[in-house]
């Protein structure tokens, strides 16, 4: 086999997105549509066992207000909600707020030099993952990727593997040419049900999940890897993993 190509989950892998990102967009939405829900940061915990912002509104409406649940067009609702945290999300992106996390660039740079594709494999909405990129490598970022999985371009979203299998479809690449690199217990069943090895950096909101599937657990990319000579996650590194059984 073959190192192909590397995908990437983009929230909590790429940036730190949920805490300072996300959380903050959700309740400038609700404010925005007068409703008095406050997700803080231990509340956003929780909800994050759902994957997909939509998905978490309702899954929060189930939880914690299921009088709402009986509301005329709900779908509707949930996603000019959703429309509108978009809008606050990006704002925060194209302030500078979310930056990307330590020895991505580094590792994308190093991956395409070394004519290894890279891909997206991501919940969260399309218009989010360009602004990401497009603001933090600069406009041309995106035409580096060769394929970009996101938001509802499939009916499950992670932990099932379908977003996985439509990029490697997409790559017209078989699971054991690529590695995956993802930051949750979702992600990372996503990526090995669709048969890829993973490699998970810890985030704030994931550090305690269970990460036993997985080839690598890091803190973050520039973390160094005592099997491997103590160097950071680099192009031999991931070859040497992939050849791995
Ligand atoms: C990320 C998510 C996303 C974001 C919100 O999961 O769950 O839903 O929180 O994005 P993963 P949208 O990193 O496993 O892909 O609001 O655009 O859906
Ligand atoms: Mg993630």
């Amino acid at each position: 086999m073959t190192l192909s190509a590397v995908l990437f989950d983009v929230d909590g892998t790429l940036a730190d997105t949920e805490r300072d990102g996300h959380r903050i967009a959700f309740n400038q939405a609700f404010n925005e549509f007068q409703l008095d829900w406050q997700w803080d940061v231990d509340l956003y915990g929780i909800l994050l066992q759902v994957t997909g912002g939509k998905e978490r509104i309702r899954f929060y409406l189930e939880n914690y207000e299921p009088a709402l649940l009986a509301k005329n067009n709900l779908d509707e609702w949930i996603a000019q909600i959703h429309k509108i945290k978009t809008k606050y999300f990006l704002n925060l992106l194209k302030k500078g707020k979310i930056p990307l996390r330590p020895g991505i660039k580094r590792l994308i740079h190093e991956l395409r030099k070394n004519n290894i594709k890279i891909a997206i494999a991501t919940t969260t909405t399309y218009e989010n993952v360009s602004t990401l990129l497009q603001y933090t490598m600069g406009n041309d970022a995106l035409t580096w990727f060769s394929a970009i999985g996101a938001g509802d371009i499939v009916p499950r979203k992670k932990p099932a593997p379908d977003i996985y299998h439509w990029v490697l479809n997409q790559l017209d690449l078989s699971a054991k040419d690529c590695v995956a690199i993802e930051d949750s217990e979702n992600g990372l069943k996503s990526a090995t049900d669709a048969g890829i090895k993973t490699i998970i950096t810890t985030s704030e909101y994931t550090r305690q999940q269970d990460f036993s599937n997985a080839a690598l657990v890091l803190e973050d990319l520039e973390s160094e890897i005592p099997a491997f000579h103590n160097t950071t996650v680099n192009v031999p590194t991931l070859i040497k993993l992939n050849q791995e059984l």
